[in-house]
């Protein structure tokens, strides 16, 4: 199976290649051996940019990565994961199955996949997945803010089916989240678009300097990567006194509010201890401030205005607002950690334990041989220290 294929190296690969391509005859006269393939099992080292030339079978294993982790099945969610993500980086669209056997993380599964979409321009598995009525219902209720798979899980198997059973449903509170989920639907589950995203980073960076004349505020996720279009903005913001970079965010927020345009905060205090690093367990999160917001956007502040539909004339929308705030010694990682991709991450930890046995996170990076942290200022300085070559942040699009 997929998962199976998982972390098995290339060289593995390789030799299976040759065994099944190339003719044992053949080996008498050729002195080199078949051309094989240098992609990596490692998101981290491939260079994966926004043109993705295999889109169509990127498509199908998201759909059965997605389906599988709604089904809290994250062995085969990952493989699919994988296996989109290696298909991504490639600067060649796949015309036949040969050409994939000499990639890494194409399990027996996704092979089939592939196949039938060769074969028939489209996965009847996928085709059957999407319309499901479960995998549809729990597709709807997890694009709401504040609801992840474990409460649509809960709520698909009251019988709710739509928005409207859930809102009616007398046994159902929903948190403060959620309530701005609903509330902001509409506005939060369309794309957030470039010119937006730099509107935004203009209030921000507004809000920062009236506080701290020399912050930081550093614009991250997908739209450092390049990305047209996201589904929320992420920032950094940290100061160059050690210490002051907390106060700063509880500042900003309440600057945000004072101009009106606050219109959902969840902020985290710091719960960042250095005595407890390194981190063995795989964290989803960093323990830096930070706040997750909902801000409301004039019409007037981005550039060739918003994309609003034509009976849309409220002039603004809704959008959603991440910002981190670590201590200043810690801002290379959380800005290698909060640029992603999310596979991009997970590869990245995943190649510095198994290759080269040092814990990443968003805090820091620490060697197990020699017991230590290894102290960085760029992301290149932990590039570097894992023994990898800079990767660009437009080419982390794993
Ligand atoms: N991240 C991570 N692990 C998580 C959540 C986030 O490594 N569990 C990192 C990767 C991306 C970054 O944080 C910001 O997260 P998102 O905004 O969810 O991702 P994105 O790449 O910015 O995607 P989008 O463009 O849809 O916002
Ligand atoms: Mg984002």
């Amino acid at each position: 199976t997929d998962s199976m294929r998982e972390g098995k190296p290339v060289a593995v690969e390789t030799r299976h290649l040759i065994q099944v391509c190339v003719p044992r005859s053949s080996c008498l006269f050729s002195t080199t051996p078949t051309p094989v393939s240098t992609v990596s099992q490692y998101a981290c080292q491939r260079r994966t940019t926004t043109k993705n030339n295999n889109k169509i079978f990127t498509d199908a294993f998201e759909v059965l990565a997605e389906s599988h982790e709604l089904n809290d099945m994250e062995g085969p969610c990952l493989a699919f994961r994988r296996a989109a993500s290696v298909l991504k980086s490639l600067p060649w669209t796949v015309q036949n199955l040969r050409v994939t056997e000499d990639l890494p993380c194409l399990g027996e599964h996704s092979m089939c996949v592939i196949e039938e979409i060769l074969q028939h321009g489209h996965s009847f598995e996928v085709e059957k997945i999407l319309s499901d009525e479960r995998y549809q219902i729990l597709k709807l209720f997890t694009s709401v803010f504040g609801v992840g798979p474990k409460t649509a899980e809960k709520w698909y198997r009251r019988g709710l089916r739509s928005f409207s059973d859930v809102l009616a449903e007398p046994g159902i509170r929903l948190n403060r989240m959620q309530q701005s989920g609903f509330l902001h639907y509409g506005d939060i589950s369309r794309a957030v678009s470039k010119a937006e995203a730099q509107a935004l980073g203009n209030i921000i960076d507004e809000a920062v300097r009236a506080i701290t004349p020399d912050a930081i505020l550093t614009l991250t996720g997908g739209f450092r990567r390049g990305k047209d279009f996201g589904h929320d903005v992420d920032f950094i913001v940290t100061t160059p006194q050690l210490g002051k970079e907390e106060r700063l965010l509880t500042s900003v927020i309440d600057r945000l509010k004072q101009q009106g345009i606050l219109l959902y905060c969840e902020y985290q205090a710091s719960t960042f201890d250095e005595s407890k690093l390194p981190s063995h367990r795989f964290e989803a999160m960093d323990h830096f401030a930070k706040c997750f917001l909902i801000l409301r956007l004039e019409d007037s502040q981005v550039e060739g205005g918003l994309q609003t539909a034509e009976e849309d004339r409220r002039g603004w929308r809704a959008v959603r607002v991440d910002l981190v705030s670590p201590p200043v010694d810690r801002y290379a990682f959380t800005l290698l950690g909060w640029s992603g991709s999310r596979q991009f991450e997970r590869d990245l930890r995943r190649f510095a334990r198994m290759e080269r046995r040092m814990l990443l996170d968003n805090h820091a990076l620490y060697d197990k041989t020699k017991k230590e942290f290894l102290a960085a200022t760029t992301e290149k300085d932990i590039f570097a220290h894992l023994g990898l070559e800079y990767i660009e942040p437009w080419q982390r699009n794993a």
